[in-house]
Formats: structure tokens, sequence, C-alpha cells
């Protein structure tokens, strides 16, 4: 039988974006399904105020194309969302990806047909299309989630969340603004609708820690000191843990001074992007000694910057250690909370009872609005597949298979469901995203290829080698602090059922550990899978 496609990539954000980059070269029929009315996946639709990289734009865009690198002028260190869109929206021009996408068609359904060996995909508008692949490019921070507060639906203001803002721009001036949730998104908002609201008053439920971001724009001598060293610059990436240009300091924290671990701290502090998180010295995010000493600078930092000593005690985190959640990057964060406009609730001392048609009520208070911003965050990793009814051999549903937490080969397969290649799924090693997208991009590109030329048209994954790479995410994630506490990483939303309880959500590992195993699952023939 036939298909319609030989591939459908459901998502038109990077992944998907290169993922039919390469499949054309394969002279493959491909078919972009995007619920969106436009490219960028995460960059289209998280258009709130103040989104932005925390990590070096040069270090964050497409690597595959010498000519894009040339042909695009980065403005500041940390991209801004519009001008990222931008740049997104050129690469689907410059290499005529949009013919083979269509918008505003969200994937409602993903089955495998055993008879036939090949996956038929249905939109959310009924229609059906077949193919021998279907590669998910779903990401893994795209299913937002509301907080689970009553009477949320009754608020009679504008309200959105982060994740669904509008196309328009949104008029703080005068306005009595409540942002909800005070994670990367949260503190991005904040610090930039505090310029402008009326009254900004903040609901957070968990401090979060947060370290200067440092963003300036690009010189035109900088600018082309970077086209000059691309190639340095993504040789460090592949290099690095995460993938970043930052890495951890060969040191431990106890074999220097005091002295010299207060002034290497100030200098991370001091200096832009990441390095303060992933630059620490390599003990710092698994010892709890060692990351008190980080905690306890950051914490002071805080203190010096926020002139209430009361407010300034209820923004640090006392219930995990710097570094073990992602650490948002800020730009005058702390100093928000000095503006007489501002101000903070802590709702783990006064919760939310309700939300009204007029406001929120605390446990202590109740308080009028005109707009309400949820920065609530994702069902992270699994909660964009949770989406989609997507079964495999025999009709078994992955949300169920999945549903103590997600098992998968590399987090590119799944046991049970054939022909089904995910970028980015779950074990999948984050870090620097694009490198991690362009890296599974590859492999996956690389196992069409090989059942191309070898006339093979069914993949899946062996369970002994399922099995045995669960061992070893299970073992690489052991002895990691960011493992023993709630966050996305660890797979914890609150607001959604099922989800409550932590899992090892991610690849815990090094990336180049990461791609050294791949390289040997993929070696001698790949033999963790049957190919047929
Ligand atoms: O989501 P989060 P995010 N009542 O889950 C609170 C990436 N990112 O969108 O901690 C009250 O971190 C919740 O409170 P708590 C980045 O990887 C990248 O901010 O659960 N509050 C928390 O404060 C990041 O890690 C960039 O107690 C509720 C917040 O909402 C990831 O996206 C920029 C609540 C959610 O924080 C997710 O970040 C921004 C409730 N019912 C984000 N439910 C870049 O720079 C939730 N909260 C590229």
């Amino acid at each position: 039988m036939s298909q319609d496609f030989d591939a459908i990539i459901i998502g038109a954000g990077m992944s998907g974006m290169y993922q039919l980059l390469r499949l054309r070269e394969l002279g493959m029929k491909v078919r972009v399904f995007e619920a969106g009315s436009g490219v960028g996946g995460t960059w289209y639709w998280n258009r709130y105020p103040g989104a932005r990289f925390d990590s070096e734009s040069y270090s964050y865009g497409f690597s595959f194309s010498k000519e894009l690198l040339q042909d695009w002028n980065w403005t500041e260190h940390f991209s801004p969302q519009p001008e990222t869109l931008r740049y997104l929206d050129h690469v689907a021009d410059r290499f005529d990806l949009r013919r083979d996408m269509q918008f505003n068609s969200r994937v409602a359904s993903a089955h495998y047909r055993d008879a036939s060996q090949d996956w038929i995909v249905t939109l959310a508008d009924g229609s059906t299309h077949t193919a021998r692949f279907v590669i998910t490019a779903i990401g893994p921070l795209s299913a937002a989630t509301l907080p689970n507060i009553e009477g949320r639906d009754s608020f009679a203001g504008q309200s959105f969340h982060t994740y669904y803002w509008p196309h328009e721009a949104v008029d703080f001036a005068g306005k009595r603004v409540a942002v909800i949730g005070t994670g990367a998104t949260g503190i991005q908002t904040i610090q930039e609708v505090a310029k402008t609201a009326g009254t900004l008053t903040v609901f957070q439920r968990t401090p979060n820690w947060a370290a200067p971001l440092h963003n300036r724009p690009i010189t035109d001598e900088e600018q082309a000191g970077i086209k000059a060293s691309y190639p340095d610059i993504f040789r460090r990436c592949e290099e690095t843990f995460s993938c970043f240009l930052h890495t951890a300091d060969p040191r431990g924290t106890f074999e220097v001074t005091a002295e010299e671990r207060e002034a290497f701290l100030e200098k991370l502090y001091g200096e832009p992007g990441f390095g303060i998180w992933v630059g620490l010295f390599r003990d710092m995010l698994t010892d709890p000694a060692a990351n008190a000493i980080v905690s306890e600078f950051i914490a002071r930092k805080i203190r010096s910057r926020v002139n209430d000593p009361a407010v300034a005690e209820k923004l640090i985190p006392t219930n995990h250690g710097f570094g073990t959640r992602r650490v948002p990057m800020e730009t005058r964060y702390f100093e928000v909370y000095n503006q007489p406009n501002v101000t903070l609730v802590d709702i783990k001392a006064t919760p939310i009872q309700c939300i009204t048609s007029t406001g929120i009520t605390t446990t202590d208070a109740s308080f009028d609005f005109d707009i309400i911003i949820y920065a609530t965050g994702f069902d992270a990793l699994t909660g964009s597949f949770d989406r989609i009814d997507i079964r495999g051999e025999g009709g078994r549903v992955l949300k169920q298979d999945w549903s103590g937490g997600a098992r998968t080969l590399m987090g590119m397969l799944v046991e049970g469901f054939p022909n089904l290649l995910m970028l980015l799924g779950p074990h999948t090693a984050l870090g620097n995203i694009p490198r991690s997208i362009e890296y599974n991009v590859d492999w996956v590109t690389r196992l069409l290829a090989h059942m191309r030329q070898h006339d093979l048209t069914h993949v899946a994954a062996r369970p002994e080698a399922v099995a045995e790479w669960m061992d070893h995410v299970m073992a690489i994630g052991e002895g990691l602090l960011s493992n023993q506490v709630d966050s996305w990483f660890t797979g914890v939303n609150r607001n959604v059922a099922g989800k409550e309880t932590r899992v090892i959500a991610r690849y815990s590992g090094s990336a180049p550990d990461y791609r050294a195993k791949c390289e040997e699952i993929a070696a001698g023939g790949y033999r963790a899978m049957v190919l047929q």
C-alpha cells in the first residue's frame, strides 16, 4: 500500500524545520503539520514581554549552513524573541521550507497500522494523512499549563498564559497587573512589565535563584569576530557538558581558599550568560556542602539588591540550592521590588483561595486587577506527547505506557511504536537546545538514509536495548542535586493529574556522553533496533 508521504513531521519549530531540510536531501516526500500559523515553535508562541535567549545568540542558531551563519546578524548577545522569530522566518525563506508545511493544522492523533506498517495521522479538522514514518518535533516545553485555581475562568479582565501571548501588543500603562509564577518566564515578564504597569503584583509560590544576564548590543567589531569564529564557537559547544559556551571549572570547591572561591563567584556573577550556573566549580551541583557556598553567595547578592530586608528574604529560595532548577537569567529583576508600584505576595504564606471576576483572593487579602498573566509553565517533556492520541502496535496507547514515566531508547524511539521517531523526546540531552536538535535530526536522518539504502521500511526499538538505555539514564541521574528537587527537570507539575511525583525525566549526563551512546547504538548496523 502506498502512503501519502514518506514522513510526516509534527511541528515547524527548529526541530521540524531542520528535519524537513535533511529529509528533502534524501529525496523523501515530507509534510510538516504545524498548529501555529507560522514557523518557529517556541519562538513563535512565546511572545510575552521580555522573552529572549539566555544563551549567547551566536551559539543558539542553526550551525548547519556556513552561508546562513554569514548572512545573519544577531544584534544582541542574547537575542529578544521578535528577532529570533525573524531569524527563523529568514531560515524558512532561505531554504524554501514552507512549501512542505501546512499551518493551522493541529495533529489530534497518530495511529500505527499493523497491517500496512505505517501511520495514519488525523488533524483537528478531521482530515487524515498517511506516512511510513512519523517524526515528532513537538518540543519539550510546549504543553502550557494554567494553574488549577478555583474560579480561574470567572475573571472578567484580560488574562494570558505567557505561551499563548497575543500577537498584538498588550498595553500595561496605568493597568493593575498580576503575574502568577516566578520561573524563567515569570522573571523575564515581571522585569519588563514593571517598567510600564500602573501596579504590578507578583504571586510567588517558590522563589527561584536568578542571576544577571548582562545582555548588550553586539558591536560591528564583535559581529566580525563572531562571523570569523563560528567554527570555534560550535566546536566549543560540541565539547562542553551541556553544549553551552560555558562549562564547569575543573577545580573542586574545597580545593581553593575561601578568598579564591569568593573571587571566582564574583567574576562569574559579573560575566554574561550561564557561566554562573554551568561554569561553577565541578562539584557545586552535586555536593550539598559545595552547593551551599554558591547559594549563600547568591543570597547575599539578593539581599544587597533589594531594599526591604523582609522582601529580600521572601525572594531567597530555602527549599532548593542554587542551580538545582534551571537558573533564570535576569536584568534588574531584584531591583523591581524596590519600585513603589510593585508588590510581592508570598502565596506559600498566604495561599491563593480563588480567582474572582475582579481579581485574586488570598487567605489574607483580595486584589483587583485589569490583567492576570499566568507564567505557570509547562507539562514538560511528555505533556506535548500526551496531548496527541498516539497509538502503536496492537493499539497500545503511548500516554498509558508512559503513565509511570517515559521509557525510550535515546529519547528518539519507543518500544511498541515502530517508525515513530522523536526529536528532543524525553531522555535526550537538552542543554543548548539547538545543538541537541541538530544532533538528533542528523542521527534520525542517518538512520533513514541507512534504511533507504538497504530497502528497509520498518524500524522498532528492541526491548532489551530500551531496558539497557533506561538503566543508563537512571544510573547517570544519580547524585545530581537537580534530580532531588521538584521542577520540570524532574517532570513535576501539580497542575496536571499524574505528574505530582518526581521521575528521572531528562538525560542528566553530558551531551558528549549522550552522543557517544547514540553512536554506539548506531554502530554495527543499528543492532539496538529491529530493521526490516
Ligand atoms: O516555567 P517554570 P517557566 N499556583 O515551571 C508557578 C525555559 N525558558 O515557563 O515553583 C502558583 O519554571 C511555579 O511555582 P512552583 C527554561 O528552560 C527558557 O518559567 O511550582 N504558582 C513557578 O514559579 C525554563 O526552565 C527561556 O512553586 C504556580 C512557575 O509557575 C522553562 O522554559 C525563557 C502554579 C512556573 O515556572 C520553563 O520556565 C523562559 C500554581 N497553581 C523559559 N503553578 C530562555 O531564555 C505553577 N506555578 C530561552
